[in-house]
């Protein structure tokens, strides 16, 4: 049977054919993708390439698209959080997988290419700030997969262990165990400038990163617990807060990632890079140059 067009409501586009939140059509976007936080970072990836041919803002959501050294790429900021990924995966999926005439999935599926240059905080002491860090693993704190359907790919072993050893508050979220892209880790794990590790997500800043301003947080050890947690020899190194998302909704959606982390931060010495700025155009730089290499 022929599968039902998506509805106005489900599938929302814009009067000019592009797509609700991101307002980009299928041309706009490269099969290779860069997110990054910051709206302001996108130029800082796209003054690197040869041309632009896509500018494009709305809302948090900027997109540049071009050609670095030949290859076309696309980069674009979500915000921050893992309630932003959900928008932007589903969009970028929607541009590769969806005929926007007919408003069906297509027959032939692309795969997209996944990368986020991210900065991060560091919870292992022997992490040094201004270091790069490809997550190999990632655990959301934030509960975005448990809205969808098959997650049998999570490593709930990985997960159950995380819950007993900090002896987890439930009301919290259900953590969930998500992984890289193989191809992709080995791409960038082979490179000596990067550490691998892996990633907490979690779904704010302060409190659930146990940061303390005026606001006690429901469990002041949270940040020992994770620094003193290991499972199969695997630590937890360093804590943001899109990681799990993106690779939950990629494996879901059958695309590659990954997410590379310029760490600005450590929480166990509480101390903050001199020179953030400089740490992630070094990452964008590396980035680039391992995708043409
Ligand atoms: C918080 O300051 C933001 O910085 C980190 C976190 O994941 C969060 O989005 O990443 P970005 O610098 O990529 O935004």
């Amino acid at each position: 049977m022929k599968q039902p067009a998506l509805t106005s409501s489900e599938l929302i586009l814009n009067d000019d054919g592009s797509i609700y939140h991101l307002n980009l059509k299928p041309a706009d976007i490269a099969e290779t993708i860069i997110t990054v936080g910051d709206p302001d970072r996108v130029e800082a990836v796209s003054k690197h390439f040869d041309a632009l041919e896509v500018e494009v803002q709305k809302r948090e959501f900027k997109t540049h698209t071009g050609t670095y050294k030949g290859k076309r790429i696309t980069v674009i900021s979500t915000g921050i959080g893992t309630d932003n990924i959900d928008i932007v995966l589903n969009e970028l999926d929607a541009l590769a997988n969806i005929d926007f005439k007919t408003r069906r999935v297509k027959k032939d599926l692309t795969k997209l290419t996944i990368i986020r240059i991210g900065t991060s905080g560091a919870i292992q002491p022997t992490i040094p700030i201004d270091s790069f860090l490809v997550t190999e693993t990632a655990i959301g704190f934030d509960n975005l997969l448990h809205f969808y359907g098959n997650i049998s790919f999570t490593d709930s072993a990985f997960s159950e262990a995380f819950v007993q050893h900090t002896n987890w508050n439930a009301h919290k979220s259900t953590p969930y165990v998500v992984s890289a892209d193989t191809e992709l880790l080995k791409l960038f794990s082979s490179e000596t400038d990067f550490l691998k590790g892996c990633t907490a997500t979690n779904v704010g800043f302060y409190g659930p990163q146990g940061r303390v301003l005026r606001l006690q947080t429901e469990d002041n050890m949270l940040n020992d617990k994770l620094t003193s947690f290991q499972f199969q020899k695997k630590k937890i190194t360093n804590l943001e807060m899109e990681t799990s998302g993106i690779y939950g909704m990629a494996t879901l959606l059958g695309h590659r990632a990954i997410s590379l982390n310029a760490i600005l931060a450590n929480r166990c010495d509480q101390t903050f890079s001199k020179q953030p700025q400089k740490t992630v155009d070094l990452l964008i730089q590396k980035t680039l140059s391992i995708l043409v290499a």
